[in-house]
C-alpha cells in the first residue's frame, strides 16, 4: 500500500478546490468571477498536472537510481484522446474533483469536455500505443514512449453536401499536459557527405560531415498508471533551426524573407503528421521525420544509458527498444552507426548489441502498407545511413548463401535492398535483421506473415524469431472512463474495481447472466447510453433516432479492405426490402440505425466515394416517412477517440468485416465487446480469438475465410465472376439514380463488377445479408441477447494491454516491473 499524502498538492475535495482558485487566479491572472468553463478546464487541469509532476519525479529518481532495464517505445504515433478524465480515474479523485466542479458551479462532463483531443495518430496502430503507455504505467514497468510532437495531428473532419472536408487541427493551443524541455536539444544532421581517415591505431573510420543541422527539442507528456503512483514518460520532440530564431545578418540586409526561411524549414519537420492509415507514399518529409525522431530519441537513450558508467557489453540488459511497425527502421541503422562511428567498436561487437537490443512489430500485411524507400533518396539525405545498410545487407546474405548455397532467387527476396527501378530500401527486410524479435499483433496475422511477407526470413532464422502478441485494449480507458455505469455495476458484481487491473476477474460476471434483475439494471445502461448517442446525433445531423431501434455501428478508417462499402450496399437491401414490404409486414420489423464514422486519408479517392454514398443513401432513407424510424443511416463526422467513447458504450452490434487476412487485428471489436455489445465479423485478425474466448455463439460470423481468398480472387480474373443476385439489385437501384448522381458511384460498383473483386464483396454479400437476418432474429429476444452480451464481458480478460505488455515484457524485452514506494 501507498499513501500520496506526504507527496501530493492536494487529496480531497476541499484541497482541489482551493488548488483550482489558486490556478485561476494565478497561473491564469484571471478572476473567480469571470471564470468561464475553459478557465476551469485549465485550472482543474494544472492541478491536476502538478500531482502528476511530483509523482513522474519520484518515478524517474527511482528508476534512475535502481538502474534497471527500461523499456523504450518508439512510434510514429500516438493517439492519446483526452488526457484530464484519464488522471483524474488514474490517480482516484475524479469524485473530489466532481464535488470541487460542482461547489465552484460547474458539471464535470462540461469542464472534461472543453479538451482537445491529442490526436497524434491515424488509427488501430497510433491508439495501440497509447493504451501501452497506460498498461506500461499501470503495471510499474519502467518504460518510455519517444514520438514526436506534430503542430497538426490528424485533420478535422469536416461532412459539407455529404463530402469530406479536411480542416487542420491545431492542437496546441493551450496544452497544460505537457513539458516543454528547452534544456533537452539534439543536433540532427542531414545530407552531407562521407569521407574516410585512418585512426591512430590504422583502422580506417567514416566520418559524416557537412550538411544542415536542425534542433530537436523535447516536449515531456507524463502518462499516470492506474492506482500506482507510477508515471511514466512520453517524450515527443520538436523541431527548429539549429542556429537560433532567424538569421540576423540577412535580416539587417532587408532579406526579411529568407531571414526566416531557415527556421521555417527546420519546423516543418515536426509540423503535421501524415494523414495515411495502411498506406506509405515515400515522401522526403516524411523520410526526414523518421530520422530526426529517431536520432534524436536514440541519443537521449545513450546519453541516459552512458550515465550509469556500465560497459557496452551491458547495453542490451540496461536497454529495449520496440518498432512500433516499421517506421522506426532506421533506429537500427543509428544505433550501428552511433557504436561504430563515435563510440569505434568493431562492427560485429556492435552488430550484436543492436539485435540484442531491438524488437519489430509488425502491424499489416497490405503491400501498399509494406515501407520503401529509394536508395537514392537515403543516400541524398543520409549517406552515411546508407553505406552502413549496405554493410549489414552483404554480412546478412553472405549468411544466407552460405546456408542456401547456389540459391540466387532467396538471395533475391530476402534481400534488404530491392534490385527493381529505382533501387528501393525494403524496411521490413531491415527492422527484421536488425531484431531479435518479430511478433505480428493477432494470432492470425502472426501465421501469415510468417507463410507469406516474411516466409523465407523463417527458413532463414528458424521459426523461433517470429512470435505472435495478440492486441489488447486498456479497460481503465475502454470501461471505467468511457461507461462509469457499466464499470460500477460490473464491480458490484466482481468485488470491487480489482477487474480494472485483472481483467480475468470478469469471469465473475458469468453467473449473473441469468439473474433477470442483473439483465434489467444491464439493459437501462446500455439504453442510458444510446440515449445520450441519439442525442448527439440529433445535435449533430438534426435527424431523429429512436434509442429503442438496435443501433448497428462502423466506426474505423475508411478503407476498401474494411469494406464499408460492404455495409453500405447491405444497408441498401435492406431498405429495398423494407419498401417492398406491405404496411402491415413492416410493423413486424425491428427498427434499426445504421451508424457509420471514420476518415478517409485525403489522397485517397475511392475512400471518400465511400463516404459520399453513406451520405447520400443517408439524406434518402431519413426522409422517406414510408420507412420512418425502421432504419436510419447517420454519417458522424470527425470520428476520433473521444467520440469513441461516446459511441462504444452505445452499440448493439458492431462491425467489424475485412476481407478476411487483411485486418491484422482490430481493437475496435475488443472495446465494443467489453462494453456490452455483440459484433458481426468475418474471420479475421482478433475477431478469431474473440470468438475463441466468448463462443461462437455469441458472435456473429461470416464471410469466406483467409485461406480461400487467392483461390477466389483468381476466379474472378481468369474465371467467370458472377455477381450476387441481391447485390445487383443494389447496384440497380444506385444506377437508377435514388442517390443522386449514378456517376459518382460508378467506380465503386466497378471495382466489383468489372475489375476483380479484390475485397470480395459480392463473394461475401449473401452470407453477409443472411447474418444481419440472424442478428434481428436474435435481438428480438432481449432477454437471450443481453444475457449473450454478459457473458461476451465476463469472458473479455484476455482481451486487456495489461496482459499483452506482460507478454512483450516476459518474451521480447526482459524487464521487470519496478514499484515506486511512496
Ligand atoms: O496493431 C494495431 C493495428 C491493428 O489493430 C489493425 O488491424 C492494423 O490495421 C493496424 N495497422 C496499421 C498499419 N499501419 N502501418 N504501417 O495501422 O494496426
Amino acid at each position: 500500500a501507498w499513501s500520496r499524502n506526504q507527496i501530493q498538492s492536494f487529496t480531497d475535495k476541499d484541497g482541489f478546490e482551493k488548488e483550482v482558485v489558486r490556478h485561476v487566479e494565478t497561473t491564469l491572472a484571471r478572476s473567480m468571477f469571470n471564470c468561464d468553463e475553459s478557465a476551469a478546464y485549465s485550472a482543474t487541469s494544472l492541478a491536476f498536472r502538478d500531482r502528476l509532476i511530483k509523482d513522474w519525479n519520484k518515478t524517474q529518481q527511482r528508476q534512475t537510481y535502481r538502474d534497471t532495464k527500461r523499456v523504450y517505445y518508439l512510434s510514429l504515433e500516438f493517439l492519446m484522446g483526452r488526457a484530464l478524465d484519464n488522471a483524474m480515474l488514474n490517480v482516484g479523485l475524479k469524485d473530489a474533483a466532481k464535488g470541487g466542479l460542482a461547489d465552484l458551479g460547474f458539471r464535470i462532463e462540461d469542464i472534461i469536455g472543453q479538451e482537445h483531443d491529442a490526436a497524434l495518430g491515424n488509427g488501430g496502430l497510433g491508439r495501440l500505443a497509447a493504451c501501452f503507455l497506460d498498461s506500461l504505467a499501470s503495471l510499474n514497468y519502467p518504460a518510455w514512449g519517444y514520438g514526436l510532437r506534430y503542430r497538426y495531428g490528424i485533420f478535422k473532419q469536416e461532412i459539407i453536401d455529404g463530402y469530406q472536408v479536411e480542416v487542420p487541427d491545431y492542437w496546441l493551443d493551450f496544452n497544460p499536459w505537457e513539458f516543454p524541455r528547452h534544456d533537452v536539444t539534439v543536433d540532427i544532421q542531414f545530407f552531407g557527405h562521407v569521407s574516410k581517415t585512418t585512426k591512430d591505431d590504422g583502422k580506417t573510420a567514416a566520418i559524416w560531415e557537412g550538411g544542415e543541422i536542425v534542433q530537436a527539442v523535447a516536449y515531456d507528456v507524463p502518462i499516470p498508471g492506474y492506482d500506482t503512483p507510477t508515471t511514466n514518460n512520453l517524450r515527443l520532440w520538436s523541431s527548429k533551426a539549429s542556429g537560433g530564431e532567424f538569421d540576423f545578418q540577412k535580416f539587417n540586409n532587408g532579406d526579411y524573407e529568407s531571414s526566416v526561411a531557415e527556421q521555417q524549414r527546420a519546423e516543418t519537420i515536426s509540423a503535421v503528421l501524415y494523414p495515411n492509415d495502411n498506406l506509405e507514399r515515400g515522401k522526403e518529409l516524411r523520410l526526414k521525420q523518421q530520422y530526426f525522431w529517431v536520432a534524436a530519441s536514440l541519443y537521449d537513450i545513450v546519453r541516459r544509458f552512458k550515465k550509469s558508467k556500465r560497459g557496452w557489453n551491458e547495453f542490451a540488459d540496461q536497454v529495449a527498444i520496440q518498432l512500433n511497425d516499421t517506421h522506426p527502421t532506421l533506429a537500427i541503422v543509428e544505433l550501428q552507426r552511433i557504436l561504430l562511428d563515435i563510440e569505434g567498436l568493431e562492427w560485429d561487437v556492435a552488430w550484436d548489441i543492436v539485435t540484442k537490443t531491438f524488437g519489430y512489430t509488425n502491424h499489416t500485411v497490405l503491400p501498399e502498407a509494406l515501407e520503401k524507400w529509394p536508395v537514392g533518396l537515403v543516400q541524398y539525405l543520409l549517406p552515411r545511413h546508407l553505406q552502413i545498410i549496405y554493410d549489414i545487407n552483404l554480412y546478412f546474405l553472405q549468411t544466407v548463401e552460405k546456408a542456401f548455397p547456389k540459391d540466387r532467387d532467396m538471395l533475391t527476396r530476402v534481400s534488404i535492398i530491392e534490385e527493381s527501378q529505382p533501387k528501393m530500401v525494403r524496411m521490413a527486410h531491415l527492422a527484421i535483421v536488425g531484431s531479435h524479435k518479430v511478433n505480428g499483433v493477432a494470432e492470425l496475422h502472426s501465421d501469415l506473415i510468417k507463410t507469406t511477407i516474411f516466409k523465407d526470413f523463417v527458413e532463414v532464422y528458424g521459426p523461433d524469431k517470429f512470435t505472435n502478441v495478440t492486441n489488447g485494449i486498456t479497460p481503465r480507458r475502454w470501461l471505467h472512463q468511457a461507461n462509469p455505469r457499466l464499470s460500477e455495476l460490473i464491480a458490484s458484481k466482481c468485488g470491487g474495481n480489482g477487474f480494472l487491473k485483472d481483467l480475468t476477474q470478469l469471469n465473475r460476471l458469468e453467473a449473473h447472466a441469468k439473474d433477470a434483475a442483473f439483465r434489467r439494471e444491464w439493459a437501462e445502461i446500455k439504453y442510458a447510453n444510446k440515449v445520450r448517442l441519439a442525442k448527439h446525433i440529433k445535435n449533430v445531423t438534426g435527424v431523429t433516432v429512436n434509442p429503442a431501434a438496435l443501433f448497428d455501428v462502423q466506426v474505423k478508417r475508411i478503407h476498401e479492405y474494411k469494406r464499408q462499402q460492404l455495409n453500405i450496399f447491405g444497408v441498401i437491401h435492406r431498405y429495398l426490402t423494407l419498401k417492398g414490404m406491405s404496411v402491415e409486414e413492416r410493423k413486424k420489423q425491428l427498427p434499426r440505425v445504421s451508424v457509420f464514422g471514420g476518415k478517409a486519408a485525403p489522397g485517397y479517392w475511392m475512400a471518400k466515394q465511400i463516404i459520399h454514398l453513406i451520405n447520400a443513401v443517408g439524406s434518402v432513407i431519413n426522409k422517406d416517412e414510408e420507412i420512418g424510424d425502421l432504419l436510419k443511416v447517420i454519417f458522424l463526422e470527425d470520428y476520433n477517440v473521444s467520440k469513441a467513447e461516446m459511441i462504444c458504450p452505445a452499440s448493439d452490434l458492431s462491425e467489424h468485416i475485412s476481407t478476411a487476412g487483411t485486418e491484422a487485428s482490430g481493437t475496435s471489436n475488443m472495446k465494443f465487446v467489453l462494453n456490452g455489445g455483440l459484433i458481426i465479423g468475418t474471420c479475421d485478425g482478433a475477431n478469431i480469438e474473440i470468438t475463441r474466448e466468448i463462443g461462437e455463439s455469441n458472435i456473429f460470423l461470416f464471410g469466406n475465410l483467409a485461406e480461400d481468398v487467392e483461390d477466389l480472387r483468381h476466379a474472378h480474373n481468369y474465371g467467370s465472376h458472377s455477381i450476387d443476385s441481391d447485390l445487383e439489385k443494389v447496384f440497380g437501384t444506385i444506377e437508377s439514380g435514388t442517390f443522386g448522381t449514378p456517376h459518382d458511384f460508378s467506380a465503386m460498383i466497378a471495382a466489383v463488377r468489372h475489375h476483380g473483386d479484390y475485397y470480395l464483396v459480392s463473394d461475401d454479400f449473401h452470407s453477409y445479408m443472411e447474418t444481419h437476418r440472424l442478428v434481428d432474429e436474435s435481438y428480438r429476444n432481449q432477454d437471450e441477447w443481453v444475457s449473450k452480451c454478459i457473458t461476451s464481458v465476463a469472458r473479455m480478460g484476455f482481451f486487456s494491454s495489461d496482459r499483452c505488455i506482460n507478454e512483450y515484457a516476459d518474451g521480447i524485452w526482459n524487464v521487470e516491473p519496478l514499484v515506486v514506494q511512496e
